[in-house]
């Protein structure tokens, strides 16, 4: 891998290299936090090395995030927001203006401002930071729900394609290339006996009652910002899947990541269970910001989605594991393993409130809720 500190020297950035480490903890990318001296103050960047096996075309990719960060901020300034270098991502471009640098090896990178004094989260400790987080979110899809053409480039083909992913799955499971499948039997049978969970969206789509839009599609909550001292959320990051897709997904994996108090790879199994308070908050925030926008048949699949979104990327860590852990990075052996467990537990949970969860949408989407926003 090419050296960190000549990397940073391929981009427009003035002052003095002080020292760059790693941060976050994302499954995908190498990200590293960065510090220069410039006019006697420190100033810092997030520089990212973009993961080439998981994205076949960066470039494609910064076109797209290059389009979504200028959309954003044109909306931000329209609605009189404060503070815009904090609210909207900035993309530093390289010396030949490129908004990526490629390495002698092949590896792209890209420079980001670093937001200040705000943090993410890879779980919430509160039902009131899941109402931010969610209400991120929610603004994030209102914001695109105009999108100029030419529609987004599609970073990764059929992210979310359950079917896809569950011919990937069985796949990997017939090949079975580190004779891991013994140890997942349990999971093997859930991913097989819930695979028609992966019907009813594509189905919806095909009859028109859904919308493609312009989504997010990786609403994970470590890709939210809230700020450090006051909690308010203050910009969505993590842009890599911005592409066309469905407000379910979005919704819908929002609410895998925050509606238990456990962190995805909860090492205590009985903690993953579905926390009524912080589905009331997610659905607040996502609907205070998105609601408007919402189609009957969107905002009735809600909690559907977030079934289902669980169970895909329950599917998703499973075929990792069998596959000898090549796309998620992994901290431990039997991570992704126990990282599906954590999925399908949740998804089991989820079953079991569905009823609860359903009538907590009625009653919110009956009232119509103030928004933050005016234009
Ligand atoms: P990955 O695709 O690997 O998840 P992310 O783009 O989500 O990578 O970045 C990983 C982490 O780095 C984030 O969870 C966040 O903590 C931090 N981060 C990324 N971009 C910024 C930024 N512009 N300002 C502050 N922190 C950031
Ligand atoms: C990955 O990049 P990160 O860590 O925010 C993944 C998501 C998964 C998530 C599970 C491009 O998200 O789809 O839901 O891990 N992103 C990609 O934690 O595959
Ligand atoms: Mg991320």
């Amino acid at each position: 891998m090419s050296d960190v500190s000549w990397v940073l020297k391929q981009f427009r950035v003035e002052g003095e290299f002080l020292n760059a480490r790693p941060a976050g903890s994302g499954h995908i990318n190498d990200t590293y936090l960065a510090q220069f001296q410039r006019a006697g103050l420190n100033v810092s960047y997030i520089l990212q090395r973009i993961n080439r096996h998981v994205f076949p075309d960066p470039p494609a990719m910064m076109e797209n995030i290059v389009r979504v960060t200028r959309h954003i901020r044109r909306k931000l300034e329209a609605r009189g927001v404060q503070d815009i270098s904090r609210r909207a991502l900035r993309v530093i471009l390289a010396h030949d203006g490129s908004p990526y640098f490629r390495d002698p090896e092949g590896d792209y990178w890209r420079f980001y401002d670093y937001i200040e004094k705000a943090g993410s989260y890879d779980s919430l400790g509160s039902p009131g930071q899941a109402f931010e987080a969610a209400r991120m979110f929610g603004g994030f899809l209102e914001m695109l729900r105009d999108f100029p053409d030419p529609p987004l480039h599609e970073t990764i083909p059929g992210f979310h394609d359950g079917q896809k992913r569950l011919a990937a799955f069985q796949k990997a499971l017939a090949g079975d290339p580190y004779n891991r499948a013994q140890a997942a039997r349990p999971e093997i049978d859930f991913a097989l006996a819930h695979a028609g969970l992966f019907d009813l969206l594509p189905d919806l789509v095909k009859e028109g009652k859904i919308p493609l839009r312009a989504t997010h599609n990786d609403t994970k909550v470590n890709n939210v910002l809230l700020d450090e001292t006051t909690g308010e959320g203050v910009c969505v990051i993590d842009l890599d899947t911005v592409m066309p897709g469905l407000s379910l997904y979005d919704f819908g994996d929002l609410a895998r990541s925050t509606l238990s108090s456990a962190a995805e790879d909860e090492a205590d199994a009985a903690r993953i269970r579905v926390d009524m308070s912080r589905f009331e908050a997610i659905l607040k925030g996502f609907l205070a910001a998105a609601g408007g926008i919402l189609t009957e048949t969107e905002r009735s699949c809600l909690v559907f989605s977030t079934k289902m979104m669980t169970q895909i990327i329950g599917v998703r860590f499973l075929t990792d594991y069998l596959l000898g852990d090549t796309y998620f990075k992994v901290h431990r052996e039997g991570h992704n393993l126990d990282r599906c467990r954590r999925q399908f537990k949740l998804v089991q949970s989820i079953m079991e409130h569905e009823e609860r969860m359903e009538d907590m949408v009625g009653k919110y989407i009956c009232i119509k809720l103030p928004t933050n926003y005016t234009n």
